[in-house]
């Protein structure tokens, strides 16, 4: 079959040669096997289980998949200057990680509901999210920015794999409603009566990062995804970095093997092959909405750019690796395999473009005319009824922002004073 690469293959470094080495001897078994589809060098290999998933992806949507990742990436450059030019408090790059972004999000249905951490710009993107919209929180203008129950993207969780937790949870509620809506159309159909349309089933997907991997929110909610069977996917984008450690400080083996600890399937797949990604992830949301259980994906990928605004990756990680990485690059091998195949020609690539552009400009302008919230809605939304304490914090916080001059007002002490003194106190 030849597209299981081992992953030592694609680790390029001697330390992580080595890791994989411990772990086989640790674990008395080879390194896991990587799903791929589509090399770097943009041609299509074969897979058993997942070539006839990828063959459903006809020419359209595969020239979607890369409008989709060229599009996230452009707005990924947008959201950095923005950040630069101080428009942002501070910004998150995605670049490198749009395959295993837009492969996966793209596989989802709607019905399904997503956890992201915040970096998923891109599955964002796929659920239909404004992207001006995600960019009011880091603005600082807004703690979310979107409502999640319009795509079924929950709000971004910065708080390191919190968000596993929540989605099993929901996950077990989807199973639970899903229970109860059978009992009932059994109960309606033996009166034979009509109940409607039954909702589709659906899966959640919870994504985190390999340094998140290592948090026990992780671990506890493998544990009861398991345990109960729940429909989610754990999607691992194993991004090689965690701020400045490397992943394989955070883990012995290859972390698609810890599923087998849970009891539940575990598929390490090219992260930055987006036709792998979606094949993969349209076979454990299915596998999930059968009720079959959870299943982990660990997507094989790499963060070209800085952890974020606030971070400098040349202190922590020699350039030699980020080239490695570049060669491997998600958009470049499709935009190959589309050119090679005759899928697209010159005319799709400069639509491409102009679009890109067009988002950034529409990004650009709105994330200026994003207005600065009145704070006292930070107050009113504590709580559903008023509650004293806020009451009393929102009095102190008034009086103390008086303090404060303004060109227009001189500040409120400052013309007590003078009153008082005009007053000849
Ligand atoms: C509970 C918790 N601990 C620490 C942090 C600080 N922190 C933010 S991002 C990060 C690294 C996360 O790395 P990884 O999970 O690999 O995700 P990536 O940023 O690479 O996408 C850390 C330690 C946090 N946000 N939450
Ligand atoms: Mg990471």
């Amino acid at each position: 079959m030849g597209t299981h690469l081992p992953a030592t293959e694609f680790d390029g470094t001697a330390v992580d040669d080595q890791r994989e080495a411990d772990a086989e001897a640790v674990m008395g078994e080879p390194p896991a096997q990587m799903v791929q589809l589509l090399g770097p060098d943009g041609k299509l290999g074969f897979d058993p289980v997942f070539t006839g998933y990828a063959e459903k992806l006809t020419a359209e949507k595969l020239r979607g998949l890369y409008a989709d990742m060229a599009a996230i990436r452009r707005f990924d450059v947008e959201a950095t200057a923005l950040q630069r030019q101080g428009q942002l408090a501070l910004w998150v790059p995605l670049t490198g990680q749009e395959a295993a972004q837009i492969g996966s999000g793209r596989a989802s249905q709607p019905q399904d509901y997503i956890f992201p951490t915040y970096r998923e710009h891109g599955v964002a993107w796929t659920r239909n999210v404004d992207l001006a919209e995600l960019l009011r929180q880091f603005r600082g203008v807004s703690n979310g920015g979107w409502n999640p129950k319009d795509t079924n993207f929950h709000l971004y969780t910065l708080v390191l794999a919190a968000q596993t937790l929540h989605a099993v949870g929901y996950a077990m509620g989807i199973q639970r409603d899903q229970k109860l809506a059978a009992s009932s159309a059994a109960v309606v159909r033996s009166d034979g009566q009509d109940n409607g349309a039954a909702a589709p089933d659906a899966a959640v997907i919870a994504y985190f990062g390999d340094g998140a991997s290592s948090e026990g929110d992780v671990h506890e909610s493998m544990v009861f995804a398991s345990s109960y069977n729940a429909p989610v996917v754990f999607f691992c984008q194993n991004n090689h970095w965690a701020i400045s450690v490397p992943t394989n400080v955070q883990t012995r083996v290859p972390l698609s093997n810890r599923a087998k600890g849970y009891g539940f399937p575990g598929i390490r797949v090219d992260g930055n092959d987006v036709i792998a990604v979606h094949a993969v992830t349209e076979w454990a949301l299915e596998h999930a909405r059968q009720g079959k259980g959870p299943v982990l994906i660990e997507a094989f990928t790499y963060r070209v750019g800085a952890h974020t605004t606030a971070d400098d990756p040349t202190k922590y990680r020699e350039s030699e690796e980020e080239d490695a990485w570049r060669a491997k690059d998600p958009l470049k091998r499709l935009e190959k395999y589309l050119r090679a195949e005759g899928l697209a020609d010159e005319a799709f690539f400069a639509k491409v473009k102009a679009d890109g552009d067009e988002l950034a400009a529409y990004v650009r302008r709105t994330t200026h005319d994003l207005e600065t919230p009145d704070i006292r809605s930070a107050f009113a939304n504590t709580y559903v009824e008023a509650h004293p304490l806020v009451a009393e914090e929102l009095a102190w916080f008034e009086e103390y922002s008086a303090g404060f001059a303004t060109e227009e007002e001189p500040a409120r002490q400052a013309v007590t004073a003078q009153a008082s003194q005009e007053a000849g106190h």
